[in-house]
């Protein structure tokens, strides 16, 4: 009989309150893959004519799976406010305030790859509200280390959909099974190999990036004889690392002075899964899950894959 995402209710003590929120991942999962199957029929392609606020050209199906996701948080009642990559504040989910978790998200991530038919993704994490439950939930629930991350996972939507997520009883791999219409295990347990694998880094970057970095790259190369690989989004360049190895980074650069990827919704729940499945996340001078979030959009040069390549770079 296969396992499902009812599985999630099995593992450990926050799996039975994170099942109906994952479960909601999953179905924005579908809904977000069935739009991008047919976008270029829906004329749902290229930019929304709008930034974020990041400062980025927005993709129109940047907007359309934000909303799909807010859309099935909602749906399940256990989320009082959503952190969206899209969404320049905290989104109260005002029929649910009252509830216990906060979903931080990045609804599709890798989005300059769409035009071009590449791989995209969505990334998660769940934190429990710090305010009361009679309160309005506020930005600073949101601003909790890695530490205190409940569940995190993300979304791949590549030649299969897959959801990878841990409620911290190991990172487990569902992939949906059109047959039976369903997320089903295909990935048990999940472990980064502790060699091997790929580098993966946008390497045209490396004459600005800061701390000696560019030496740094150069040496653990020579010592490691890895090949590289780059995608350009950090599901697919995530998921490639965890199952393969190696290690995949984003410097700060002279541009991007705090790194590019953004910590509540791309660094702590990809570094939290890295760490479940006996890898190793860092920033500079700190493990990604240690830093202290001051800001919902704030950037963080992060360093994540096998410890070993890992520690090579960083020495
Ligand atoms: P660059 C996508 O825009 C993203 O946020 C990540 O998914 C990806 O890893 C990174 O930026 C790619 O950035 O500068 O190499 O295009």
């Amino acid at each position: 009989m296969p396992v499902t995402l009812n599985h999630i209710a099995k593992q450990g003590e926050h799996g039975p309150a994170m099942m109906p929120i994952i479960q909601g991942v999953g179905r924005a999962a579908v809904e977000i893959a069935a739009l991008l199957r047919g976008a270029v029929f829906r004329g749902a392609l290229g930019a929304a004519g709008a930034e974020n606020v990041q400062g980025e050209q927005q993709q129109k199906l940047d907007v359309l799976s934000d909303e799909i996701f807010l859309d099935e948080m909602r749906s399940t009642g256990d989320v009082c406010a959503v952190g969206s990559e899209e969404q320049e504040e905290l989104l109260v989910i005002e029929e649910y305030a009252n509830a216990d978790y906060l979903i931080l998200v990045d609804p599709l991530d890798g989005s300059s790859n769409l035009d071009v038919d590449g791989p995209v993704g969505t990334i998660f994490s769940v934190v429990k509200r710090k305010t009361a439950n009679t309160e309005t939930p506020l930005a600073s629930d949101t601003l909790q280390s890695g530490r205190d991350v409940i569940a995190a996972g993300y979304v791949l939507y590549g030649p299969a959909t897959m959801l990878v997520c841990s409620v911290g009883q190991g990172v487990h791999g569902y992939t949906w099974n059109p047959a039976s219409a369903r997320f089903e295990l295909s990935h048990a347990d999940m472990k980064i190999p502790a060699s091997g694998g790929y580098y993966s880094v946008n390497e045209a970057n490396a004459g600005k990036w800061l701390n000696q970095m560019g030496d740094r790259l150069q040496r653990m190369k020579a010592a490691t004889g890895l090949g590289m690989r780059y995608v350009g989004a950090m599901v697919a360049d995530m998921h490639r690392t965890l199952l393969k190895g190696g290690i995949f980074l984003y410097p700060a650069d002279e541009k991007n002075t705090n790194g590019k990827l953004r910590l509540l919704y791309e660094a702590i729940p990809m570094g939290f899964l890295m760490e479940q499945a006996g890898g190793k996340a860092m920033s500079d001078g700190q493990p990604v899950l240690d830093v202290q979030p001051e800001a919902l959009h704030q950037r963080v040069p992060v360093y994540l894959g096998s410890a070993s390549a890992v520690d090579t770079l960083l020495g």
